[in-house]
């Protein structure tokens, strides 16, 4: 691995699960492909260069396609957009209660120029049969275990967002071939969908009349209310985590490390599903009072927005708050008890860093 280690924090080695630093995750409006969080259920398989994706289900007729073939035959597409784990954050809210899956802090999510092609664009070669397909299944090459049952990866998404032009079988990220923990040669892309739509190692593609049956899809990023756990849940009654709902984060200053009196620059991200982030609240004095950050950065509904705020802290310790508001005027919840669940998803509650100053 080429990722130099301070700027990685790593949660696992085998599979890699690995996010970059506040710090790193702050060095531009695009992520760096070696700083861009890695999230694998499994080994990363190793896929020939001339790997051939099946299309098949209820399609008119099946195909398949190797990466040269997809460049070749459909007009190439880029897509600026943030991927999000469902998991982002889950470290706060183990701080409420013990959840499963892994300690990620803020740096679970990234932000990219993908290039590929519009799934669109191939589906509608391989004609879908349009009374019958509702649902768009993505299996992989990597073989995972959920709760015991191991399986292929596999998720699936409707015909709707998968017919819509944003959807991206994609080959690089910011210009550059997907590395192998990315999903080479193939992935799929779903902006604003949680991460753990966007397949990676894209092996086939099934259209079909009902969502994946895989256990990823059954089972996993299922959102349960706080009073379920995990012996009790019944899968069917689980909301499926596919828009992720307004969040935002504070990436600067640590609060690992002292700052002096006086001006210091607080930033962050803040994104939102479908919409645009309207406006970032930020206070320093644990929420009592707030100020109206700069948003940085072009606000598209797809990417986030990066914002600062200067702000002047005495000697002293300050709780330091943000929280994003979108175009609906739709906001974070304040804190992580009413949204705990026992698979620590969606961690979005107004997030809060204490400094020390002097
Ligand atoms: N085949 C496959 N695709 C996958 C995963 C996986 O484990 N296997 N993880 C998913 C999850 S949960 C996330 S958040 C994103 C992470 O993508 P990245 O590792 O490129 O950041 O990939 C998704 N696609
Ligand atoms: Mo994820």
């Amino acid at each position: 691995m080429n990722r130099s280690d301070d700027s990685f924090i790593v949660h696992r080695t085998r599979p890699l699960n690995a996010e970059p630093t506040p710090t790193a995750l702050m060095s531009g409006f695009f992520t760096p492909q070696h700083l861009f969080y890695i999230r694998s259920h499994g080994d990363t398989p190793e896929l020939p260069a001339d790997h051939e994706v099946r299309l098949s289900g209820l399609v008119t007729s099946p195909l398949r396609f190797s990466l040269e073939r997809l460049r070749r035959e459909f007009p190439k597409r880029k897509v600026i957009a943030t991927l999000q784990c469902a998991g982002n954050r889950r470290a706060e809210m183990q701080d409420v209660r013990q959840t499963s899956g892994d300690p990620w802090r803020i740096g679970a999510v990234g932000t990219a120029e993908w290039t590929g092609v519009a799934l669109a664009d191939v589906l509608a070669k391989a004609g879908i049969d349009e009374t019958r397909a509702r649902h768009v299944a993505f299996r992989c090459a990597d073989v995972v275990d959920i709760d015991g049952e191991i399986a292929p990866y596999e998720v699936s998404i409707s015909v709707e967002r998968a017919m819509a032009g944003d959807v991206l079988v994609a080959w690089a990220l910011n210009g550059e071939d997907l590395d192998p923990a990315h999903g080479a040669p193939m992935r799929i892309i779903v902006p604003g969908y949680a991460g753990a739509r966007s397949a990676k190692w894209l092996l086939e593609i099934d259209v079909r009349d009902a969502p994946s049956d895989s256990p990823v899809q059954a089972r996993d990023y299922k959102l349960f209310p706080p009073s379920v756990a995990r012996q009790d849940a019944n899968w069917d009654e689980g909301v499926t985590i596919e828009q992720m709902p307004v969040t935002s984060a504070i990436c600067l200053p640590r609060p690992d490390e002292p700052i002096p009196p006086g001006r210091t620059t607080v930033k962050g991200y803040a994104m939102a599903y479908g919409r645009k982030v309207a406006r970032v609240d930020v206070s320093t004095d644990g929420g009592r009072s707030w100020r109206q950050a700069g948003l940085m950065s072009e606000r598209t509904t797809a990417a986030w927005t990066l914002w600062a705020l200067d702000v002047d802290l005495p000697a002293g310790r300050h709780e330091l708050v943000v929280k994003a508001v979108d175009e609906a005027g739709q906001s974070q919840p304040e804190c992580l008890e009413g949204i705990w669940n026992f698979a620590g998803y969606l961690a979005t509650a107004w997030h809060r860093v204490i400094v020390d100053v002097g």
